[in-house]
């Protein structure tokens, strides 16, 4: 009875109310951040039924964070809050292009404490989509056993895998992503990844020979992220290069590759033409670089609806 269920850690961000070098900002907002929490906000926000699977510290930031995904209507039971850890935080920069840089304070994540124990079937299974992201596999980069359980239990009961290599080498190098992701590849149903990224994967920069790489992993959905260049999706029959959603001003893109990714799988969920749903999920991630914060911008289903994309 859920739609999506994603694994990760979830964060306090602290957005700065300046632009530039974060030493000579002041004052900072606090927001919420996390790879995966994002998708699951921009989920529940699209109607899907999703779940999240995670730790915080028992601290304030912690219910903060709990309270914030619980009031988006994400399904809380698999997150516990734990005495004597802290809730990670990240401080942002923004540059004057809106583009940006992280600072973590995320060493001890209290998702390190997750054990294979904790991932239970009865719970994977209620899922149509298992969510999996590099972001959750740097902090676990030690053990991964808890991220392999998760996508073994998937295959056994028909939910599907998506993925997200969200290569963050604040969190590893190139040499250890590329190694640890890549091995996940074979069990990836429904690829989400960012040019930049595939290219750092397969050590090529060409898009021809990145779909035909990930589709001998048998990857059978394949979306590439370009940014303001838009997208190019692969389904094993189809390639389509959709151009991006003219956005009149950029303020903070941190966090548009989420908000593609939950408009990829609910159109996937719905059975939609691959080109609806690429030009779906590029609509979703356009009108979160509208918005300063990692999550606030992502849209309610009437929202993209209304908008004039989807009469192309
Ligand atoms: O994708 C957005 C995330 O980058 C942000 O919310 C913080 O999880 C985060 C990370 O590790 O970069």
């Amino acid at each position: 009875d859920l739609d999506v269920i994603t694994i990760g850690d979830g964060m306090v961000t602290m957005n700065p109310r300046s632009k530039g070098p974060l030493r000579h900002v002041n004052e900072f907002e606090r927001k919420v951040g996390g790879a995966e929490l994002n998708l699951a906000i921009g989920c529940a926000r699209l109607g899907l039924r999703t779940g999240w699977i995670s730790r915080l510290g028992n601290d304030e930031f912690g219910k903060y964070v709990y309270h914030y995904a619980r009031g988006e209507g994400i399904d809380v039971t698999q997150v516990e809050l734990l005495e004597s850890y802290a809730t990670s935080v990240n401080f942002k920069e923004i540059r004057e292009d809106g583009s940006g840089r992280t600072f973590y304070y995320r060493a001890d994540s209290p998702t390190l404490t997750i054990s294979e124990a904790d991932i239970h079937a009865d719970y994977i299974k209620r899922s149509r989509v298992l969510h999996i992201t590099g972001v959750f596999s740097a902090i676990r980069k030690d053990d991964m056993s808890v991220i392999r359980r998760a996508i073994r239990l998937a295959k056994e009961h028909d939910v599907l895998v998506s993925f997200d290599p969200n290569i963050r080498l604040r969190l590893w190098s190139k040499e250890e992503a590329r190694a640890a992701l890549t091995a996940l590849l074979p069990d990836v149903d429904i690829l989400l990844t960012g040019e930049e990224e595939a290219a750092l994967l397969l050590g090529t920069g060409d898009l021809d020979e990145m779909l035909a790489e990930f589709r001998k992993y048998g990857i059978s959905r394949i979306a590439i992220k370009q940014g303001e260049r838009g997208c190019t999706v692969a389904s094993r029959q189809e390639v389509i290069r959709m151009p991006a959603v003219q956005v009149p001003q950029v303020v903070d893109t941190v966090g548009a590759g989420d908000g593609f990714n939950a408009g990829f799988l609910l159109g996937h969920l719905r059975d939609w033409p691959l080109e609806r749903i690429a030009a779906f999920a590029n609509k979703v991630g356009s009108m979160v670089v509208s918005v300063s914060g990692d999550n606030e911008g992502l849209p309610y289903y009437e929202e993209v609806e209304a908008s004039e994309i989807l009469e192309r």
